[in-house]
């Protein structure tokens, strides 16, 4: 069996046959020459199309380059993608896990930038950010997607009192032991799944960073424009109300303590 690798990365994945193997490419090819150890876990969150076929011949034809190794966890059905990140950070092996979009609108090569923050500055968590002054968005979302993101993001700041510019990038770099606590009381299945770890952070003090990140818009979006941004509204509001009842419970309890120790 593989040693345990320094890096896990967690890919959700609904249906993306089409989009994923472009980028377990330039995953293999970003680590060829490092020569680490890096676990990729696509996680099938229920897909209807060749997802699971596509990842499996992917790893089996690749030739063997570097130390990547590429695996399929499953839903069994269709979950979410906070679900499904959720499944992912849990299973994961790495120390550091990376949580990326199937589509890797942020490129794999803005990795150093995370990593900097959570192995030398000392973060628990590292968020891609593309609404800070240095962000490069090269290949923008559309109009009503942004307009909705920057909507989005100013209600979070009012219901949660958190201050980040843009909690829904989908790249983000975790300390697997700082985080599993949040992610074992976490509860947000769908869209708003990072607006709750970043809540139950501050709620548990891991410090984050949010970092400014490159952004190439691939196309192939399935967020539904009025679905999702409603289900991601009513999920903002559950958490703070959860918070309120108590029912986070005390986070990093028993548990988390023993797998520190481990
Ligand atoms: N739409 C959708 N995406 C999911 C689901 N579960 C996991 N995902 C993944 O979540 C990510 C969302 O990325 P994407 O559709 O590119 O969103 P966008 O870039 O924000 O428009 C992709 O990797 C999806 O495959 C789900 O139930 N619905
Ligand atoms: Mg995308």
């Amino acid at each position: 069996m593989q040693v345990r690798p320094r890096l896990s990365i967690v890919i959700p994945a609904f249906n993306e046959a089409a989009r994923i193997c472009g980028s377990l490419e330039a995953v293999v090819r970003h680590f060829a020459r490092s020569g680490e150890d890096v676990e990729v876990v696509v996680v099938d969150d229920g897909c209807t199309d060749a997802t699971v076929e596509t990842v499996a011949r992917f790893a089996a034809e690749r030739p063997p380059q570097g130390r990547v190794t590429i695996g399929v966890l499953r839903n069994g059905r269709n979950r979410g993608k906070g679900y499904s990140v959720k499944h992912g950070v849990l299973m994961a092996r790495g120390d550091l896990v990376l949580i990326s979009d199937a589509d890797f609108s942020t490129p794999i090569d803005d990795l150093p930038l995370l990593l900097q923050a959570v192995e030398k500055e000392g973060y628990g968590i590292a968020i891609g950010s593309r609404a800070l002054e240095d962000s490069r968005v090269e290949i923008r979302q559309a109009a009503w997607r942004e307009m909705m993101g920057r909507g989005f993001n100013r209600l979070v700041r009012l219901l949660t009192g958190l201050h980040f510019r843009d909690t829904q990038c989908g790249f983000k770099l975790v300390l697997r032991q700082e985080v599993l606590p949040l992610f074992r009381a976490a509860r947000v299945e769908r869209f708003a799944y990072d607006v709750e770890i970043l809540y139950l952070a501050r709620k548990a003090g891991v410090r984050v960073r949010e970092v400014p990140v490159r952004w190439r818009n691939a196309e192939g979006t399935k967020v539904r424009a009025w679905a999702d941004s409603f289900d991601m509204l009513k999920d903002t509001v559950r958490i703070v109300l959860r918070d309120r009842l108590g029912r986070y419970g005390r986070l990093g309890g028993e548990p988390a303590r023993a797998d520190r120790k481990a």
